[in-house]
Parts: structure tokens; C-alpha cells; sequence
């Protein structure tokens, strides 16, 4: 956790340098990360693949002090409820495009003790979450199309994540605002401000070419501290 800001950090596994994971791993690990994020991905609702439990299992083995962030980028994901190393407590989140019953879903992943969350892709609107969001501790704001590393972020959801934290404040509930998607030192700033309390640091924050982890970290951290202040400044 961001000491200063109580914004939280989380890392996007499938970003990692596959070639030095344990050692990647290990520093993030040391330097506080405070989750991993887990993005699962079935060829169908976005058209790659990555990781199944061949991989997370060993990981999650060697960091069992770090909670699990799972983002399912799959669809009808309830079918996939028994196949992931999930454990209580875990963020869980599904896509609202995905699911035929997100109440249910919603509702039977709180029963397994994960932490349920709802995922929204750019063009999504909020208002498909009227009915729901009391049921989720998280919704994930998809700040780029699902599917991929690398991308450009979609400008319009700087409004969006402002007029979530209003429903959220205007509902007196303690959801969470997560934000996914080309999240950097630059974007965070505005991210943080507009209302975001987890960044899901990929490609771009995190594991980038120019600079190391413990630097990435630092950067990630500053700016969010930064959107803070600016969002104090603006109520
Ligand atoms: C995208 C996925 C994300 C990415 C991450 C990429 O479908 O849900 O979690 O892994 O956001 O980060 P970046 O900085 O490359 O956009
Ligand atoms: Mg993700």
C-alpha cells in the first residue's frame, strides 16, 4: 500500500519478464506490492490465452502472503469458479458482458468468501451496474478493451471513473474503484484523482524496459500520491 495515499498497487502477472519471473517477483515482493493480478483470458471473450493453473499454482506457492487479484476475461466464468487456485479473501472479478446471471455469480462467489468484483469494458456503461453494485466489493474499470498489454487508453473513462465515485459516495457504500489498462506514472495522476483506489500496474507501470521495479514502484506510488492531493483540492 501506497503509505502516504492508501491507494493500493496490484501487478499484472501476464506483463511479467517470463525469462526472470522468480527474481522479478521476489523484488516487487520486497518492495510491497499488494497483490497479484491474475488476468484469465479463454480465447473467447478476448481472443488470447494465458495463464491456467499450471502456472498460477506454483507462483501463488512460493508467495502465499500475497493476495490474489483474478480478473476473468472469460465467458459464463462461473464454470471456471472450481478451476483457479482462488483462496478466501481474494479479489474476484467478472465481466458484467460475460456473465447471463452476475447477481448469482455475484452472489455465490461472496458465499466462497472472495471478495466479488464486477469488470467493465470502455464502452460499457455505468448504468449497467444500477442493480448490482451493492453486491460487489470491486468494479474494475477496464481503462482499455480487454485482451492485451500495450494499449492506448480510452480517453472517456476519466468521466466515467468521476461519476462512479459519485454513485458509490451518493449510495454510502465501500466499493472499491480498480482501474485496468495502460495505468503509468503519467495516467495515475489523473486516475487517482478522478477517484481510482487500486491501479493495476502492467506493461506500462510496472514491468517496463526503461527502468527497474523498485524505480517503477517508486514512480507508481508518487503519482498516486499526487492524484490524492489533486482530489482533495477538488471537493
Ligand atoms: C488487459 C488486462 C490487463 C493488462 C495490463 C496491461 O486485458 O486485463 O490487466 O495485463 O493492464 O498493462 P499495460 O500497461 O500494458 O496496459
Ligand atoms: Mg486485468
Amino acid at each position: 500500500m501506497n503509505k502516504e495515499s492508501g491507494v493500493k498497487l496490484t501487478a499484472s502477472i501476464m506483463c511479467v519478464n517470463w525469462l526472470q519471473v522468480k527474481q522479478d517477483l521476489d523484488e516487487i515482493t520486497k518492495e510491497g506490492i499488494d497483490s497479484f493480478h491474475w488476468d484469465l483470458i479463454d480465447g473467447n471473450f478476448a481472443s488470447d490465452f494465458t495463464m491456467g493453473s499450471s502456472v498460477i499454482d506454483p507462483i501463488r506457492k512460493a508467495y502465499p502472503q500475497i493476495p490474489g487479484d483474478f480478473h476473468l476475461m472469460v465467458e459464463e466464468p462461473s464454470r471456471l469458479f472450481d478451476a483457479f487456485p482462488i483462496q478466501e479473501g481474494d479479489v474476484v472479478s467478472i465481466h458484467q458482458e460475460a456473465c447471463r446471471n452476475l447477481h448469482r455469480d455475484l452472489v455465490t462467489m461472496r458465499r466462497k468468501g472472495w471478495r466479488p468484483g464486477v469488470a467493465i469494458s470502455p464502452g460499457t456503461p455505468l448504468e449497467t451496474l444500477e442493480y448490482i453494485i451493492e453486491d460487489a466489493d470491486v468494479v474494475l474499470i477496464m481503462t482499455v478493451n480487454p485482451g492485451y498489454k500495450g494499449q492506448q487508453i480510452v480517453p472517456q473513462v476519466f468521466r466515467k471513473i468521476e461519476k462512479l465515485k459519485s454513485m458509490i459516495e451518493n449510495l454510502k457504500i465501500p466499493t472499491e474503484i480498480h482501474v485496468d489498462g495502460n495505468v503509468n506514472p503519467q495516467t495515475a495522476v489523473d486516475l487517482v484523482a478522478a477517484g481510482a483506489d487500486v491501479l493495476v500496474c502492467g506493461s506500462s507501470g510496472l514491468f517496463r524496459k526503461d527502468i527497474g521495479l523498485s524505480q517503477a514502484l517508486k514512480e507508481m506510488r508518487r503519482s498516486a500520491s499526487e492524484g490524492l492531493k489533486r482530489r482533495s483540492h477538488a471537493v
